[in-house]
C-alpha cells in the first residue's frame, strides 16, 4: 500500500479545522509562487504524533499506542529536469534561512553534517534516505516547508519532518514505495542527524488512520493496526513548555537510556542462554526465552522475563559503572564502548540496567493491557476510561521513578491534571520536558483546560497571551497520516 494521494482537504482535517487548514495552505501556495516564480505541482503532510502508551519501549522491539494528531509538516513541492539543485525554504525564513544543495551522485546522495543543529538538516536525511535507493539521478526541487508541531514537545516534529521530506522525494521522483518502506527507510534516514530513535513516531506518522490509535509493533516486522478507542474518551494535550531538545541532551538522556536498554539485555541474553549470546533487546531475549513456551501469552511471557531481570540484573539502586558493564557483558570495555557508545556518544558515571528493565517491561505489559482494553471496552462500558486512564497513570509514575525520564513541570502538570477531571495523565515522547498526554472525558475538558492554564501557565509563563495558550493545551483527536494533497489550482 502506497502513500494516499487526495485532492480534498477534508479526508485530512477535521471538519472544526478545515477552514483554517483550507487559508494555511493558501498561504503556502502564495508564498510559494512570490519565492520562486511558479506554482507547486504537489504538496505532501505528515503528522506529529502522541504517543498514549508505551514509552521508551519501541527501541527495546515492543508495541506501541500512538495517534497522529492534525500538527502536521507540509511541504509545497515543484521539480525539474533541468539540474539536480535542492532550494528549501521555510515559511518561518527569520528562524530557519532557506538553503540549497546538490545532488552528490549515487554514493553520497548527500553530505549531513550531525554535529550542527540545523533544520535543513532533517530534509536532507528524508533526502538521502530515498534516492540512496534510486537508480536514476534526481529532478531538482524547489520546496517550501510549513510546519505546526512545536519542536521539542515530545509530538515528533522532526519525524513528521523526515517523513514529509522523504514523501516529497518520493512523489517528486516518481519512485514506487510502500508504506512500508517509506517509513522504515525514514526510521533509519533520521539516525543520519545523531539520535538513535526508535520507530514508532515515523511509524504514526505515514500508517495512522482518522479517528483511530495504531498498534505499532516492530518484531519480528514492522506491523500496524488501527486501535479504536472507546466512546467518550477524550485526549487533551498539554505541553509544559520546557523544550526537550533530543539532539543537545542526547548523550545524558535519549541515546544513555539506549545503552542501558541494549546492554542489559544483552546481560540478561548472556546470563540465560551463555555467554556467546549477543541479543541486545529485551523482546528478542523474550522471544528466544519463550520460543518453545508459546503458550504463554506476551504479558504473562513479561511478567516472567522481569523475574529473570530481578535475579540477574545485580546493583538495583547504585548502578553499575561502566566497567562492571563491560564484565557482565564479556568484553573488554574498550569494545564494549565502541560498539555502543560510539556512533552515540553517552556521558555519564552510572547505568542504571535494573530501573530501565523493570521500567522497560512493565510498560510493555501496559501497552498489551491498554490495546485489550480498548478491544473489550464494550463489555465494561462504565469502568472503561478508568482503566485506561489508571494504566496511563502508572506508566507516568514507571517513566518518573524507574526510566528517570520525567521532570517537575511534568509531574506537576500531570498532577493538577488529576485533580481536576483528568483519569489518566502521562508524559509523552521522550520526556525531560515536552508534552504530557490527558484523558478525559468532553463534559470535563473545558473545566481541565481552564484549571492547568490557572494553576500551571499562568503562574509559570505570566507574559503568554491567549494564542500562546491555545498553542500550549489542547483537545485532539486521532488524525490520519501521511498524504499526498494536489486539490489545488496548479497555474
Ligand atoms: P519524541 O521525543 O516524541 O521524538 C522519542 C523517539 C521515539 C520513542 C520516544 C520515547 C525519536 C525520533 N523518537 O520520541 O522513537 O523512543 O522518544 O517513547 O527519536
Amino acid at each position: 500500500m502506497s502513500v494516499p494521494t487526495t485532492d480534498s482537504l477534508d479526508t485530512i482535517y477535521s471538519t472544526s479545522s478545515l477552514l483554517k487548514q483550507s487559508q494555511r495552505y493558501d498561504g503556502i501556495i502564495t508564498k510559494f509562487k512570490e519565492l520562486y516564480h511558479e506554482s507547486p505541482e504537489f504538496i505532501v503532510r505528515s503528522p506529529g504524533r502522541v504517543n498514549i502508551i508505551g514509552e521508551h519501549i519501541d527501541y527495546s522491539g515492543f508495541g506501541v499506542l500512538p495517534m497522529a494528531i492534525e500538527r502536521d509538516v507540509v511541504q509545497a513541492v515543484s521539480t525539474t529536469d533541468k539540474n539536480t539543485a535542492v532550494h528549501v525554504a521555510n515559511t518561518i525564513a527569520s528562524k530557519y534561512p532557506a538553503r540549497s544543495f546538490d545532488y552528490q551522485g549515487k554514493d553520497t546522495v548527500v553530505t549531513i553534517d550531525a554535529t550542527k543543529l540545523e533544520w535543513s538538516n532533517y530534509f536532507k536525511c528524508g533526502y538521502k534516505g530515498m534516492l540512496e535507493r534510486a537508480q536514476v539521478p534526481p529532478k531538482g526541487m524547489n520546496v517550501l516547508v510549513d510546519g505546526t508541531v512545536p519542536a521539542g514537545s515530545g509530538l515528533s516534529s522532526s519525524a513528521a519532518f523526515v517523513c514529509s521530506s522523504a514523501l516529497a522525494v518520493v512523489t517528486a521522483n516518481q519512485l514506487d514505495l510502500s508504506k512500508q518502506e517509506l517509513t522504515e527507510i525514514a526510521i533509519v534516514a533520521e539516525r543520519n542527524v545523531g539520535v538513535n530513535s526508535g520507530g514508532m513516531d515515523q511509524a504514526a506518522s505515514v500508517f495512522s488512520e482518522k479517528n483511530f490509535a495504531l498498534h505499532v509493533e516492530f518484531v519480528p516486522r514492522l506491523a500496524t493496526q488501527p486501535v479504536q478507542l472507546p466512546l467518550g474518551a477524550c485526549f487533551v494535550i498539554a505541553h509544559t513548555l520546557v523544550t526537550a531538545d533530543k539532539f543537545t541532551s542526547g548523550p545524558r538522556h535519549y541515546n544513555l537510556r539506549v545503552v542501558e536498554t541494549k546492554i542489559g539485555a544483552r546481560i540478561l541474553g548472556r546470563c540465560l542462554f551463555g555467554s556467546d549470546s549477543t541479543l541486545d533487546t529485551y523482546k528478542e531475549v523474550m522471544d528466544r526465552y519463550f520460543q518453545d513456551k508459546l503458550q504463554v501469552s506476551e504479558a504473562d511471557q513479561m511478567t516472567e522475563l522481569l523475574a529473570l531481570v530481578e535475579t540477574h540484573l545485580t546493583h538495583k539502586d547504585r548502578g553499575y559503572t561502566q566497567q562492571e558493564m563491560a564484565d557482565a557483558v564479556g568484553l573488554p570495555e574498550q569494545t564494549m564502548v565502541a560498539e555502543y557508545m560510539t556512533r552515540f556518544p553517552v556521558e555519564t558515571e552510572t547505568f542504571h540496567l535494573y530501573k530501565r528493565a523493570h521500567h522497560v517491561l512493565t510498560e510493555a505489559r501496559r501497552v498489551l493491557q491498554f490495546v485489550a482494553t480498548c478491544e473489550h471496552a464494550s463489555q465494561h462500558p462504565d469502568s472503561v476510561l478508568e482503566k485506561l486512564g489508571g494504566l496511563m497513570n502508572e506508566s507516568h509514575t514507571s517513566c518518573d521513578t524507574m526510566f528517570d525520564c520525567s521532570c517537575p513541570e511534568l509531574n506537576a502538570v500531570c498532577s493538577l491534571a488529576r485533580e481536576h477531571g483528568a483519569l489518566g495523565a502521562r508524559l509523552t515522547g521522550a520526556g525531560w520536558g515536552g508534552a504530557s498526554v490527558l484523558l478525559t472525558t468532553q463534559d470535563k475538558v473545558p473545566t481541565l483546560i481552564h484549571a492547568i492554564k490557572d494553576n500551571y501557565y499562568r503562574q509559570k509563563f505570566p507574559e503568554l497571551n491567549d494564542d500562546q495558550l491555545n498553542d500550549a493545551i489542547f483537545p485532539t483527536e486521532p488524525c490520519s497520516g501521511a498524504t499526498i494533497f494536489t486539490g489545488f489550482d496548479h497555474t
